[in-house]
């Protein structure tokens, strides 16, 4: 596959955004952090280890409507840990905040019981969201509370107090979430990433998608291929994309219609025209 100029992330914007959720972390029990279902990896933020240190952390695997269900199993046991709740969600069409609610109480259980021990009675347990961009957190945000609280953009320069979204008598969350930018200087990464949708398109070009997004299910996944676009798979990722064009008729004077070709086939990924499919398994990467 042809390697193309290395994909661009902002240290300066990532070192602000992390510096800012240092702070907010200061003022939260535990951390709910939304990955991508479809690439658990490739969409967390390394940095968030970090500044984390040892408060709880809630991994939402979002988007799980367009996971392959078996590998988001997966995913659950591998990232569980003492301090780690993990729940997959559909943000978008699912009612989750009973399950969210619950999944707190679970993490903080030592700190509610600290509490009741000394006398205090528990007070709402509090959190901020964080992720990588389109993962789902103003979704999440918005459809718990039930209005659009959490602002779509960021605002650089604008200090503002604190908002906190009252979810239950239980549960707050900061009703800004915090972006983190993907590590994305691993090439493969970025590819994921942008074919997902997580970072612009404008870093990587169409032919390097579909070559990636066909390499790929060449090598995992040929029978979503096979059964989708009723072609056999051939010697080069290339020599299967031509086989795709002749099946879909993307020609034109009686030639294989590239940029056609490599549009439809992005997009084709995108809609989950050949499956529920996750990009990555656990252990690997
Ligand atoms: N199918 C599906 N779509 C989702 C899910 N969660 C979020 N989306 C969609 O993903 C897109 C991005 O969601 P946002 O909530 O804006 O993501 P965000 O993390 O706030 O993104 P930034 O504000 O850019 O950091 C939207 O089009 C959502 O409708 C999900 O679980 N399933
Ligand atoms: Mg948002």
């Amino acid at each position: 596959m042809q390697n193309s100029k290395k994909i661009q992330w902002f240290p300066g914007h990532m070192t602000k955004a992390a510096r800012q959720m240092e702070e907010n972390l200061k003022k939260v029990d535990f951390v709910i952090e939304i990955r991508d279902a479809r690439i658990p990896d490739s969409s967390r933020n390394p940095m968030l280890d970090g500044i984390i240190h040892t408060k709880p952390r809630l991994i939402i695997l979002s988007k799980k409507d367009k996971a392959d269900p078996k590998l988001t199993k997966e995913w659950i046991t591998y990232l569980e840990k003492d301090n780690v709740r993990v729940i997959a969600l559909d943000l978008v069409h699912e009612n989750y905040k009973a399950a969210i609610v619950q999944a707190s109480k679970t993490l903080c259980a030592s700190f509610i019981e600290k509490q009741k021990r000394r006398g205090i009675k528990p007070r709402a347990l509090r959190a901020m969201v964080c992720g990588i961009p389109n993962v789902g957190k103003s979704t999440m945000i918005n459809t718990l509370a039930k209005r659009k609280a959490a602002k779509t953009a960021d605002k650089p320069g604008v200090t503002k107090s604190l908002q906190w979204i009252k979810l239950d008598k239980d549960l707050e969350l900061l009703d800004t979430p915090g972006v983190l930018w993907p590590k994305f200087d691993d090439q493969q990464i970025g590819l994921k990433l942008a074919l997902l949708g997580s970072i612009r398109d404008e870093v990587v070009t169409m032919d390097e998608l579909a070559m990636f997004a066909v390499e790929w299910l060449m090598e995992n996944n040929p029978s979503s291929l096979i059964e989708t676009y009723g072609i056999e798979i051939q010697d080069t990722p290339w020599h299967t994309l031509e086989q795709v064009a002749i099946k879909r008729g993307y020609l034109q004077k009686g030639q294989i219609d590239e940029n056609r070709l490599m549009n439809s086939f992005v997009k084709d990924m995108r809609e989950n025209k050949c499956g529920l499919i996750t990009w990555e398994k656990p252990n690997v990467g």
